[in-house]
């Protein structure tokens, strides 16, 4: 990631400032204001002020969190911050700890509370600790998120915040199909996702143009379907081997977050049938494309060695996935007739529960009765579509991602350079300005298990070009996911304030003109 100028030059002002004299001990940052904004946020006078003698004290069960939190504070202040199980007598701590039963907390929630002496994060176990650390880390000044020393001091405004998720999934989803992004890449995201309290992944692993995850009984899905050169216009290429899947699993655990492998079905398989051609209802392989249409392939629903080759890929998924979800696709199946689209469901949602995982699916999945149990995610751009209602009144559940609000690949308005804009131009207010948990008709928030943001990568090669479409809109999304109200004036200026943690960090957002950044 890049380095700033402002960064650096921050970084030598400190050096110099290393020795002068405490500054007034006032919070350069308002309680509340943090993102996603908290459930309940009550300011009190005093403030905690971290230094050089500070610990964070924590059970051997949190250490893990602790550790995080730590490696987190190290950087820019320079302290130690060593990580004990108990703090020495009137040692200045921030202290985390588990085992706090509040039900209205859940396992998410948790929390703090910042006096003269202490910070103090509760929660029932470490996602809610986690979840509390990501608003400690928003309570410090911006500066705290650079990379090397910077000047003090580093003050926490004093007070309580109790805060739980409006909805329990909150998702992020990155498109590996049609550009090909490393682990390493993956890692990133998931490190600034999880600021957000957005909890899972959706990783887009197979498309007409390249199929990205090992699948050992199916070989050449990534020999051939994973080469150099399977990206958009040729670009690009490369897949997840399993270790490396299973590393970026663990990775994703440790900030909360869980993956959510999808393979694309029955449509979108044309790199599939590029390097199994009995998989096209005539026996021919098709040649391969890395162009940007959709609709245009399919399995073969009549032929049996479909469902062999569906079981064991989704099979061999499923022991890669420690997370309850597993996603089919089901999208623009457009070369697959109704009946046919039905007929393969009704046959595959089931196999899905076959390995222990609920199926999860684009909406048009709940054309099959079978869907009843499964999750659809909803990307219409319409708010009505009778065919998701009438599933979700037989008990499917939904994800909300509607592409005119949800999808981070739009373009923000006609002059951005990368995205695509067939949904809509979606700059942050639009992002904001919708409800999920009244956006369609006959999908009540009861049937809402939360909402996700897609991220299509047609156009987008790099990490830069990922953060530039991602931020700041996924703060947005993120908030309309955790938070129990929407305040537009209220988002927009606790987003101001927060552009700066993205430039100490090298995340290179969209300044949108809609928001008054602070420098
Ligand atoms: C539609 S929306 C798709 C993807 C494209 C995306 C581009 C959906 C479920 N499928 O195949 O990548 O538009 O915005």
């Amino acid at each position: 990631m890049r380095i700033r100028l402002a960064a650096l030059l921050a970084c030598a002002l400190s050096l110099t400032a290393a020795s002068a004299p405490a500054e007034a001990a006032r919070p350069s940052v308002a309680l509340g204001s943090v993102l996603p904004a908290p459930a309940e946020v009550r300011p009190a006078g005093g403030t905690f002020q971290l230094t050089r003698r500070t610990v964070v004290e924590a059970p051997p069960a949190a250490r893990a969190v602790a550790e995080h939190l730590a490696a987190a504070l190290r950087p820019a202040t320079g302290y130690r911050l060593p990580v004990v199980g108990r703090a020495p007598a009137g040692t200045p701590a921030i202290s985390l700890e588990p085992g706090h039963a509040e039900a209205r907390l859940g396992t998410e929630g948790y929390r703090l509370r910042v006096t003269g002496t202490r910070v103090t994060l509760r929660a029932r176990g470490n996602a809610g600790l986690f979840a509390g650390v990501q608003t400690l880390l928003q309570l410090l000044p911006p500066a705290i998120d650079a990379a090397a020393p910077q000047r003090g001091p580093w003050i926490v405004p004093g007070g309580d915040i109790t805060d739980y998720p409006r909805f329990a999934y909150r998702g992020a989803m990155l498109d590996l199909a049609r550009h090909f992004h490393t682990p390493d890449e993956i890692k990133r995201y998931v490190d600034e996702i999880s600021r957000f309290k957005v909890n899972h992944l959706h990783l887009h692993l197979s498309d007409d143009q390249g199929w990205r995850i090992q699948i050992d009984s199916w070989p050449r899905l990534t020999t051939v379907g994973g080469a150099p050169g399977t990206g958009v216009d040729g670009t690009g290429g490369g897949f997840l081997t399993k270790a490396g899947y299973r590393d970026l699993v663990r990775y994703a655990a440790a900030r909360y977050v869980t993956i959510v492998p999808e393979i694309d079905l029955p449509g979108h398989v044309n790199a599939a049938q590029v390097a199994y051609p009995e998989l096209t209802c005539d026996g021919v392989a098709p040649p391969p494309r890395t162009d940007t249409a959709v609709g245009y392939s399919s399995l073969c629903i009549g032929k049996e060695v479909t469902y062999r080759f569906v079981e064991d890929v989704i099979r061999e998924l499923a022991a890669l996935t420690p997370g309850p979800y597993l996603h089919i696709g089901g999208d623009e199946a457009h070369a697959t007739s109704d009946a046919d689209y039905v007929t393969f469901q009704e046959r595959v949602l089931p196999l899905v529960a076959k390995y222990g995982k609920t199926a999860y699916g684009w909406n048009e999945i709940a054309k099959a009765p079978a869907a009843r149990t499964a999750v659809a995610q909803y990307w219409g751009l319409s708010t009505e579509n009778a065919t998701l209602a009438a599933a979700v009144a037989r008990g499917t559940k939904v994800i909300m991602s509607p592409a005119n609000r949800a999808y981070l690949d739009m373009k923000y308005d006609p002059s951005t350079p990368l995205g695509l804009s067939w949904a809509a131009y979606i700059e942050v207010a639009d992002a904001y300005g919708w409800d999920p948990g009244t956006h369609v008709s006959g999908v009540p928030e009861s049937a809402v298990l939360g909402v996700e943001a897609p991220l299509w990568s047609e156009t987008l090669r790099k990490l830069d070009d990922i953060e530039f479409m991602a931020f700041p809109r996924l703060a947005a999304i993120a908030e309309l996911g955790w938070s129990p109200a929407r305040d537009w004036e209220s988002f927009r200026s606790r987003l101001g304030a927060y552009g700066p943690r993205w430039t100490n960090r090298g995340v290179g957002f969209y300044p949108s003109p809609q928001i008054g950044w602070a420098h």
